[in-house]
């Protein structure tokens, strides 16, 4: 039995589904460079020009979102959709009229938004002024926030102000291989990890002095972790290991937001006993000010996303000042783990429950929404998923269990994704989607996979339930 008023969603973000990346205003993003200047970094040099083209065919997403039943449907906007340059000196009225009759369509059909605003997609334009790796960024995010409360903010009522801060520092700056593609291992990742939390903050604070009051809405952001456990479970040093793994993962966002206002100790005596091996002048993890708002209790609920977990080793006094090096462990996949799709993607379900203990226990017993989980396929379609059908049954039979034998507070769970869309570095090659996306109609046909139809059940049976117990 989950509690009354669970969320069921699923969620979808812009650059993965819209398309239109040049249609009536939009300004470029990031990733529409990345994809752009080809040379295989994303598969087969494949890019989101029209994705599913729910720019538009909107309609036919919200059909899928009925046929589902969600009570809530999460997607985020794209920032350079609404404001071309990334600033407030320029709004491009035609994305603020589609994403007006994405959040229309779903009240009047009983659904609840969450609005992401940002997930991977910075205009351009401020990429080009030095984007996440600057201070300046946190007041231009804030502008933007502000302008999307402002438009949005009487009808959304829960925001996301950033998906993921770890898989855009990790990623984009340290692994190079999510846009903008920068590879400066050790240095960047942390700058931009630092600047996106500072970002966030200023953010929630605009929401609860200028639109709290007002609106009455919930702002958090989105935090991805793998689960972790030792590789010798009797190792004391691979037990330690996975305390680094945490503090480099999940702790680095936790940690300032939920718990202290500062990055875990564990994480910055781990670098700074780097720095000094390697002769830095003061340490590449920065330091929050005193004088800008802080970052503790700068969320109204957890936003988790999850999809895998690592056996995790020790690995200390390697050389160099890379991230892997800083933190000594490394997470490898055990063998026995069924791979989904990509070789990233292991699965097991009950890790999930044991990383909503985890935050309960770290984090102060906060409301949580599980905002992605998700299983992948590659290769051959198969609209029989059979396996992503097992998956999410296990999954959301953990999730019940973690409330109810646990005492977790979990409010929601969204699966990833509605449909099969642009999956980042992998292209349209990994299909995340409870629908089936045809790539190579125009028309993009959508198709419900057995995992749909089956999800469908789940949340119906959970309405019944609720209905027969009021
Ligand atoms: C998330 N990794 O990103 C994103 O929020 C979604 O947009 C994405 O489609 C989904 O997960 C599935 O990948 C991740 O390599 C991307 O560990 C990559 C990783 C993790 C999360």
């Amino acid at each position: 039995m989950f509690p009354t008023q669970f969320a069921w969603g699923a969620g979808t973000a812009a650059y993965q589904i819209e398309g239109g990346w040049n249609k009536d205003d939009k300004g470029p993003s990031i990733w529409d460079t990345f994809c752009h200047k080809g040379g295989g970094h994303v598969f087969e040099d494949h890019s989101g020009d029209i994705a599913c083209n729910s720019y538009e065919l909107w309609e036919e997403d919200l059909k899928c979102i009925l046929q589902l039943g969600l009570t809530h449907y999460r997607f985020s906007l794209a920032w350079s959709r609404l404001l071309p340059d990334g600033t407030t000196n320029h709004v491009n009225e035609k994305g603020v009229q589609y994403y007006n009759k994405v959040i229309n369509d779903l009240l009047a059909s009983n659904v609840l938004p969450m609005v992401t605003l940002y997930h991977f997609d910075l205009p351009q334009a401020l990429q080009d002024q030095g984007g996440w790796k600057t201070p300046e960024i946190a007041g231009i995010f804030d502008s933007y926030a502000r302008f999307c409360y402002e438009t949005f903010g009487d009808r959304v009522k829960l925001w996301i102000t950033l998906n993921e801060p770890f898989v855009c520092a990790k990623l984009g700056y340290e692994d190079g291989i999510f846009a903008p593609g920068e590879k400066q291992p050790g240095i960047s990742a942390y700058l931009v990890g630092h600047n996106m939390l500072r970002a966030h903050a200023r953010a929630w604070h605009s929401y609860h002095t200028l639109y709290k009051e007002k609106q009455g809405g919930a702002v958090s952001l989105a935090l991805n972790s793998d689960w972790a456990e030792p590789l010798n479970p009797t190792s004391s040093d691979d037990i330690a290991a996975v305390k680094r793994y945490l503090a480099f993962s999940i702790d680095w966002f936790t940690w300032p937001v939920f718990v202290t206002g500062d990055y875990p100790e564990l994480m910055r005596s781990c670098i700074e006993v780097r720095d000094k091996e390697l002769g830095y002048q003061g340490s590449r993890l920065p330091r929050f000010s005193k004088d800008e708002p802080s970052i503790l209790g700068t969320a109204d609920f957890f936003s988790l996303n999850y999809y895998t977990s690592r056996k995790v080793k020790d690995e200390g006094g390697r050389p160099g000042c890379r991230m892997r090096s800083d933190q000594g462990a490394v997470g490898v996949v055990d063998p026995t783990w069924p791979v989904c799709g990509v070789s990233w993607h292991v699965v097991v379900p009950g890790h999930l429950r044991r990383l909503l203990n985890y935050i309960k226990d770290t984090c102060n017993n906060p409301a949580i929404y599980i905002t992605e989980n998700g299983f992948s396929q590659v290769g051959p379609v198969d609209l029989d998923d059979v396996q992503r059908c097992g998956y999410y049954k296990d999954a959301i039979q953990e999730v019940e269990t973690a409330i109810k034998t646990d005492g977790v507070d979990v409010r929601g769970y969204f699966a990833w994704s509605l449909l099969d869309n642009f999956e980042w570095a992998d292209g349209f090659r990994v299909r995340f989607g409870l629908f089936h996306v045809d790539f190579t109609r125009p028309e993009r046909t959508r198709t419900i996979y057995r995992s749909g139809r089956e999800y469908a059940s789940i949340i119906s049976k959970y309405k019944t339930q609720i209905k027969t117990n009021n």
